[in-house]
């Protein structure tokens, strides 16, 4: 899998991948991270990448030919999609998450300041995608989330497969609890069913657990 990042700060985006799995798939070539600064494609001695809205208002917008420019450089493969993260997209969910993990490419354009100019929209037909619905100063956070999403649904990022079918959100529900050493911790015990060994009240007593704190917490989740 391929990731093409247009960002005016590639380092956010590069100093997240220097870390624990996402570090391995990237030097066991799982994954492939590029980033374009549309910076780099201003054609004034300024660099100027933004500039104040048409009919006023608070803040910057960024000017279409940069990005324009910048994303038409970046060679694309067949199977590729294009993503503009922004609070007005559609939500990401876990279902969007496993849909995206099959293309060999994603190209992802990260806004800072106020936003787009609406023609980089019109020009470039971006998937729209959003984190959650709260506005942040850039699209890197909410690119690097999606990387990271994306990347541990690829087969061989994880240490074993299995690793992402008991995550929460793969079968629909949120995770059961889970426990390791000591059995006893300030005076909290582990569950018994879980050292028993038998496989069948185990998985029953996850599944059960996996209900009850996705009734509690997540009821919109079971309907
Ligand atoms: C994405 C981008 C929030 C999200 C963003 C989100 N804020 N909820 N800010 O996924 C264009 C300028 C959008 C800053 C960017």
């Amino acid at each position: 899998m391929r990731f093409d990042v247009l960002t005016l700060f590639p380092e956010m985006i590069e100093s997240h991948l220097q870390y624990s799995i996402l570090k391995r798939a990237v030097e066991t070539g799982i994954i492939d991270v590029n980033t374009v600064n549309p910076r780099d494609f201003t054609l004034d001695k300024h660099k100027k990448v933004d500039d104040t809205p048409y009919g006023g208002g608070a803040g910057m917008v960024l000017m279409p030919q940069p990005y324009v420019d910048a994303y038409e450089s970046v060679e694309r493969q067949e199977n590729s999609i294009t993503i503009m993260l922004s609070p007005q997209g559609e939500p990401l969910k876990e279902n969007l998450v496993k849909e995206l993990a099959n293309y060999d490419q994603i190209v992802m354009l990260c806004g800072h300041y106020e936003g787009f100019d609406e023609r980089i929209r019109e020009i470039i037909k971006p998937r729209e995608i959003s984190i959650g619905d709260f506005v942040l100063t850039g699209g890197e956070l909410p690119a690097l989330c999606l990387i990271d999403a994306v990347s541990r649904k690829i087969e061989g990022t994880l240490g074993k497969i299995e690793s992402a079918n008991d995550d929460s959100f793969a079968d629909g529900l949120l995770e059961y609890p889970q426990y390791t050493k000591p059995r006893n911790f300030r005076g909290l015990e582990v569950p018994e069913v879980l050292l028993n060994g038998n496989h069948k009240d185990i998985n029953e007593f996850r599944q059960e657990q996996s209900l009850k704190r996705t009734k509690e917490r997540r009821p919109d989740l079971l309907y």
